[in-house]
């Protein structure tokens, strides 16, 4: 038996109005947050993903004393201290695209998830694409091709999930609900179609939640039909890319941003066939968007 105001640990799972879910070794309890944390702004404060410092009150209730420092956090949905996200990207409807890939590649490693898987769903409608983005293997990232429609594609994504708090991001209607619903027949999220959602102009997947799967959790999130690179220095770009980096540093100028400077090891490594011309291609477009924005936010200062 737990006594009540004893103090306990858990992961917050889910939030709703402002209760928190929290899983505990005693099984989920649900909270309210301490005056102080409440004064914070509340994404701040307590989001899901977050572990949490509570005491009990009556059965099944509590009160969340502290947030502990979180490891990493995702913005919109708001969750914290993921490790591994599922890029989800399906083979056609809508079709691959991969300057969106590095889009997407470049807000994950931005935010300094440690593990960035690749899936390739929708291998029904286009079977010939198995083999489309080994490209991207090859640059170390683990790749899966699925169908939430066939069941057995989905052996190798599941051997990627066990014990580990997973994200599924990417687009809109390439079937990130639909993969967890065949992951998880018990827990139903809504999916829609693609056209449909069009119409609404809006997504089916809202708030984060952890999902409990094989000891770990998927958290489904909404797809982007655009991405926001807020928060992201020009300088910041060149990481974000991983074959870039054993070259960063190397240049004339510390300052260089690998475009039009003289004596440049990127630029270098692209003529060389070290780095691909489509990424380095992707990497000078987000950069003159990312400069966009700084220039922009400079002169508003
Ligand atoms: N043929 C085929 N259709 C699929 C597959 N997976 C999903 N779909 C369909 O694609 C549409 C969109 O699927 P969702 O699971 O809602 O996509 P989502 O990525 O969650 O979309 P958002 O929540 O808007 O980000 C639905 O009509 C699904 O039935 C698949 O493997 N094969
Ligand atoms: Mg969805
Ligand atoms: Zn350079």
């Amino acid at each position: 038996m737990v006594k009540q105001d004893e103090c306990q640990m858990g992961r917050v799972i889910k939030a709703y109005n402002s209760f928190f879910y929290v899983s505990t070794e005693h099984g989920i309890i649900s909270c309210k947050l301490r005056g102080m944390l409440k004064a914070k702004k509340r994404e701040a404060a307590v989001v899901p993903g977050d572990f949490v410092r509570l005491s009990l009150r009556e059965a099944g209730c509590g009160v969340i004393e502290e947030r502990l420092s979180r490891k990493t956090i995702l913005k919109r949905p708001a969750v914290a201290n993921i490790m591994q996200v599922v890029l989800t990207f399906a083979a056609a409807e809508p079709a691959l695209s991969r300057i969106l890939l590095d889009r997407f590649l470049v807000l994950a490693e931005w935010s300094g998830i440690p593990r960035i898987i690749l899936c390739i769903n929708k291998l029904d409608l286009l079977p010939d694409s198995k083999g489309f983005l080994e490209d991207y293997q090859v640059l170390g990232y683990p790749l899966c091709y699925v169908s939430a429609k066939t069941p057995d594609t989905l052996e190798s994504l599941q051997a990627e999930l066990a014990e580990e708090v997973t994200v599924f991001a990417g687009p809109s209607g390439v079937g990130k609900s639909s993969l967890m619903n065949a992951l998880l027949p018990s827990a139903q999220r809504a999916t829609g179609m693609v056209s449909e959602k069009i119409k609404r102009g809006r997504h089916t997947t809202r708030a984060a939640e952890l999902i409990p799967y094989q000891n770990g959790f998927l958290v489904d999130t909404p797809g982007f039909s655009s991405i926001a690179f807020e928060g992201i220095e020009p300088s910041d770009l060149a990481a974000c890319f991983p074959e870039f980096r054993e070259f960063i540093g190397g240049c004339r100028f510390s300052t260089c941003t690998h475009t039009h400077e003289p004596s440049c090891r990127i630029k270098e490594a692209v003529e060389r066939g070290m780095i691909s011309r489509e990424r380095y291609d992707s990497y000078t477009t987000i950069l003159q968007e990312l400069q966009e924005t700084s220039a922009k936010r400079w002169r508003k200062e």
